[in-house]
């Protein structure tokens, strides 16, 4: 298994439109793994194949507190059931460290294959229905930060760019240790 590299806001290829899975080939299920051991290594409850530069119609997700109970959506059609939209505060791994209420239906039907291609059929509340609405907003090239204010986009490319730049003096400062750690 790998860990994969998100692409970051305002990357463009995030806007990409990801198209239909034909077949769940085995290279398929090598991508369902890496993208669940990318997403549980980034901490994250949900990740979309474009946010690892995949522009196909999968999504995996993992609401369990353990992180043992990972959940795989391929080409997931998701339909609101109620009108009434409600807030909730939503975070994305392509927009780190950005955090802010969007509205979306809080119950919605959700139609998908599994990793096995077994239709999935359900209808779900709550964070699950917030965290499939994203992810497949991510499908149609759609970011959370979209829904908000032209001011706050552009805070939210400022603090990203922090963030990445302070995880790149990060990793560099570790690789220094390293070598240091193997020439003693
Ligand atoms: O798509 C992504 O980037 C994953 C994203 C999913 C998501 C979280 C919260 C609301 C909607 C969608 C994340 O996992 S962000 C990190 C996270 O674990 C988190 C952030 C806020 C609330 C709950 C979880
Ligand atoms: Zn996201």
């Amino acid at each position: 298994m790998a860990l994969l590299p998100i692409l970051s806001y305002p990357d463009p290829r995030l806007r990409t439109i990801a198209k239909p899975v034909k077949e769940v080939t085995p290279e398929i299920k090598t991508l369902i793994a890496d993208m669940i051991e990318t997403m549980y290594d980034a901490q994250g409850i949900g990740l979309a194949a474009s946010q690892v530069d995949r522009h196909i119609q999968l999504i995996v997700m993992d609401l369990s507190e353990d992180k043992n109970a990972p959940m795989v959506f391929i080409n997931p059609k998701v339909t609101p059931l109620v009108e009434e939209k409600q807030p909730y505060e939503e975070g994305c791994l392509s927009v780190p460290d950005v955090y802010d209420k969007v509205e979306r239906p809080n119950k919605v039907h959700i139609e998908a294959l599994d990793e096995n291609g077994e239709r999935i059929d359900k209808v779900v509340d709550g964070l699950l229905a917030v965290c499939i609405q994203h992810e497949m907003d991510h499908l149609n090239g759609v970011i959370f930060v979209d829904y908000l204010s032209r001011l706050k986009q552009t805070r939210a490319r400022d603090k990203v760019k922090k963030v990445l730049k302070i995880r790149e003096k990060q990793a560099e400062s570790a690789a220094n240790k390293q070598a240091q750690a193997s020439n003693v």
